[in-house]
C-alpha cells in the first residue's frame, strides 16, 4: 500500500495537509527556518494563497480576523524566535476571542535543540498559556497526524489557536505518507434534561435577559435565534464586540453588554431574575469588571450555555450549566415557546433605552465623529464588514453603529491595539465582494500601518478611517481621572496620514469638518485603491459623552 505513495519532503507534506484541511489562504512572513514549506507553497499556489505581510504582528492579526470571519481556522506562518515573538499578539487575541487558528513556526533542527541555538525558543513554554495546544513535529512521517489534530483542536468546543513548531530536519526529511481528510467539527448538543430545566427556569422568569457572544456561531443559528427571541418578546444584548450576532434593528435588541455600557442596560442585567447567556465566557469586559454578575454565585438565575465544558463554572457557578455548541442549542431552544405577555413591555422599554443611548450627542469641534459613524451605519451595505482597533475612538463605533448581520464586525475582545487595519486587509482578501471599513485610532493605526503595503500588493481596496486626536487618548482619560493635569507618556506627534497612504500607492484624504466626510468617503471608496481618511477630531472629545476637561474637573473636585 505504502509503495503507491509518492515520497515528499516535509514542507510539501505540510502544504498538502493544509490543502486537505480546506485551507485556501494563509498569512505570514517568510524565514529561512521553513524553506521547505515555502517550496511546498509554490507547488500548491493555485489552491492556497500565501499572503505575505510586513510584520508578523500584522500577519497574526490577519490570520485571526480570517478565522473570526470565516469560522475556519486562520493559518499563520512565521519564522523562529523573532517571527514567533512578533506574531504572539494575534495568538493572544485569538485565544481570548475563541477564534480558531493554526500557527506554524520554524524551529532549529533537533540536533541543536536546547543549546539556545540561533533564534531558538521552546514554543511549548512560550505559547503554553496562549494556545489550546502547542506541539513540535519531530518526525516527518507524522506531519499529517499533527496537522489533523491541530485543526480538530482549533475547532473543537471553545475554538482557539493551536501552535505547531517545525524543526528544520523534519521539514527537509522525506517520507511516503498519506494525507488525512478534512477535520470534523466536534460540538456537543444539549440533553433533553438540559432543555426541560431551561424551560422551567424561563417559564418562571419575570425579568429575563438574553446575552449572546463568543466564537462558534453561524449565520443560520443567529437568524433562527433572533426570530425565536422576537417571537417570545424577550430582550437581548450582545457581549463585548459581538454586536453582529443580532440585528441591531430588531425590536428585541437592547444594546451591547461591553465597555462603556448604557447604565440603564447595566441596571437591567443586574436586576434580571433569569439570565440566559449563550456563548460569552462572561469575562471582565462583558460583566463590567465582574460587577453585573457577582462572582462566584450570581444573584440572577444564570443559565450558561457554552461550547467549552471547561468554561462552565470557571468564574460563575450557574444555576444551569449547558455544554453545547450554539447552533445545536438554538435548534433545541426553538422547540420551546413562552410568549409571556409581561415580557413585551419590558422589551419595549429596553429597546427605547437602546435607541436613546445610541443617538449621537454633540461633541466639541467641527468634526462630529458620532454623526460620521451614524452616516456610515445608514449608508454602508448591510453586509459591510467593520474592522475596528482598540482605543476610545472605538467607543463611538460601539455606541452609534447598527450592525445588521452575522460577521459584519471584526474586533479584538482583548482590547489589543493595531487590530483594525490588518483585520480589514484580511476581510477584504477573504470576502472581496463585500465592502470593508477599517476603523483605527492614531495610536492604534501606527501599530500596524505598514500593512498598507500588503493591501496595495494584493489589491485590497477598502477605506480605513484614522481617528486622530494626537494622543493615546484612552490612557490620557484614565490619567486625568486618577492624576488630573499630570500628562505623562500619552502625547503623540503624528505624520500626515493621508500622505502616508499615498506614499504606499494608496488614496489619502484628510477631513476636519462633518460636512466634508461624505464626499471624502465617496472619493475614497471610488478610488479603487486601499484608501485612508484621517479624521481630525477635537482632542477634548474623549468619549461619545464626555470631555477630557470634564474628566479632569470631576477628578479635581473629588480631591484627586
Ligand atoms: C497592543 C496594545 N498596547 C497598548 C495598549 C494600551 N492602550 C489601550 S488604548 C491605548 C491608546 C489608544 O490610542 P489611540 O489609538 O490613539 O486611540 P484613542 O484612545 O486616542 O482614541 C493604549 C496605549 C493596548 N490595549 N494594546
Ligand atoms: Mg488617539
Amino acid at each position: 500500500m505504502k509503495s503507491d505513495l509518492k515520497t515528499r519532503h516535509g514542507g510539501r507534506i505540510l502544504t498538502d495537509a493544509l490543502v486537505a484541511q480546506g485551507v485556501t489562504m494563509a498569512f505570514g512572513v517568510p524565514g529561512e527556518s521553513y524553506l521547505p514549506v515555502l517550496d511546498g507553497l509554490h507547488d500548491v499556489r493555485d489552491k492556497l494563497k500565501f499572503v505575505i505581510c510586513r510584520q508578523e504582528g500584522g500577519a497574526s492579526y490577519m490570520a485571526e480576523a480570517y478565522g473570526k470571519l470565516t469560522g475556519e481556522p486562520g493559518v499563520l506562518m512565521v519564522t523562529r524566535g523573532p517571527g514567533a515573538t512578533n506574531g504572539a499578539i494575534g495568538v493572544h487575541t485569538g485565544f481570548q476571542d475563541s477564534t480558531p487558528m493554526v500557527v506554524f513556526i520554524g524551529q532549529v533542527p533537533n540536533e541543536f535543540a536546547e543549546r539556545e541555538a540561533f533564534q531558538e525558543i521552546d514554543y511549548r513554554r512560550m505559547y503554553g498559556q496562549m494556545a489550546k495546544w502547542v506541539a513540535q513535529i519531530d518526525r516527518v512521517e507524522r506531519i499529517p497526524e499533527y496537522v489533523s489534530r491541530a485543526f480538530h483542536t482549533a475547532m473543537a468546543g471553545r475554538p482557539g489557536p493551536v501552535v505547531l513548531a517545525l524543526p528544520e530536519d523534519t521539514l527537509f526529511s522525506e517520507a511516503a505518507v498519506a494525507d488525512v481528510p478534512k477535520h470534523h467539527v466536534v460540538r456537543p448538543a444539549p440533553s433533553a434534561s438540559d432543555l426541560s430545566q431551561a424551560e422551567k427556569l424561563l417559564a418562571q422568569a419575570e425579568r429575563p435577559f438574553v446575552i449572546l457572544g463568543g466564537g462558534g456561531w453561524n449565520r443560520d443559528a443567529t437568524q433562527k435565534l433572533q426570530k425565536w427571541i422576537e417571537a417570545q418578546g424577550l430582550p437581548a444584548g450582545t457581549s463585548f464586540r459581538c454586536q453582529d450576532l443580532f440585528d441591531n434593528r430588531s425590536p428585541s435588541y437592547a444594546g451591547d453588554v461591553g465597555i462603556g455600557i448604557n447604565p440603564k442596560l447595566a441596571q437591567r442585567v443586574k436586576e434580571a431574575d433569569v439570565l440566559l447567556v449563550i456563548g460569552p465566557r462572561l469575562g471582565e469586559m462583558t460583566t463590567s469588571a465582574y460587577s453585573l454578575l457577582e462572582a462566584p454565585v450570581p444573584s440572577q438565575t444564570l443559565i450558561h450555555v457554552h461550547a467549552g465544558a471547561e468554561e462552565l463554572g470557571r468564574v460563575y457557578r450557574p444555576a444551569l450549566a449547558i455544554n453545547s455548541g450554539y447552533p445545536q442549542f438554538v435548534d433545541a431552544l426553538c422547540s420551546l415557546s413562552f410568549r409571556n405577555p409581561s415580557w413585551k413591555e419590558m422589551t419595549e422599554t429596553a429597546r427605547k433605552e437602546y435607541l436613546q443611548w445610541s443617538e449621537p450627542l454633540p461633541m466639541p469641534g467641527k468634526l462630529q465623529y458620532g454623526q460620521v459613524i451614524r452616516w456610515l451605519s445608514d449608508k454602508l451595505p448591510e453586509d459591510a464588514i467593520i474592522a475596528g482597533g482598540a482605543g476610545n475612538f472605538a467607543g463611538w463605533l460601539h455606541r452609534h453603529f447598527r450592525y445588521k448581520g452575522f460577521r459584519t464586525q471584526l474586533g479584538s475582545t482583548n482590547g489589543s491595539m493595531g487590530y483594525g487595519y490588518p483585520a480589514a486587509v484580511a476581510a477584504k482578501l477573504a470576502a472581496p465582494g463585500r465592502t470593508v471599513l477599517g476603523l483605527c485610532g492614531d495610536g492604534d493605526f501606527l501599530m500596524n500601518g505598514q500593512e498598507i503595503a500588503t493591501a496595495v500588493q494584493y489589491g485590497a481596496a477598502f477605506v480605513a478611517l484614522v481617528v486622530n486626536n494626537g494622543m493615546y487618548g484612552t490612557i490620557r482619560m484614565h490619567q486625568e481621572r486618577e492624576y488630573p493635569g499630570r500628562i505623562s507618556g500619552t502625547e503623540l506627534k503624528n505624520p500626515d496620514f493621508a500622505a502616508y497612504a499615498r506614499a504606499f500607492g494608496g488614496h489619502g484624504e484628510t477631513v476636519e469638518k462633518t460636512e466634508d466626510f461624505a464626499p471624502a468617503y465617496e472619493r475614497a471608496a471610488a478610488s479603487g485603491k486601499p484608501a485612508l481618511i484621517e479624521l481630525r477630531i477635537d482632542p477634548d472629545a474623549i468619549t461619545p459623552s464626555t470631555t477630557l476637561t470634564a474628566v479632569r474637573e470631576k477628578a479635581l473636585k473629588s480631591g484627586r
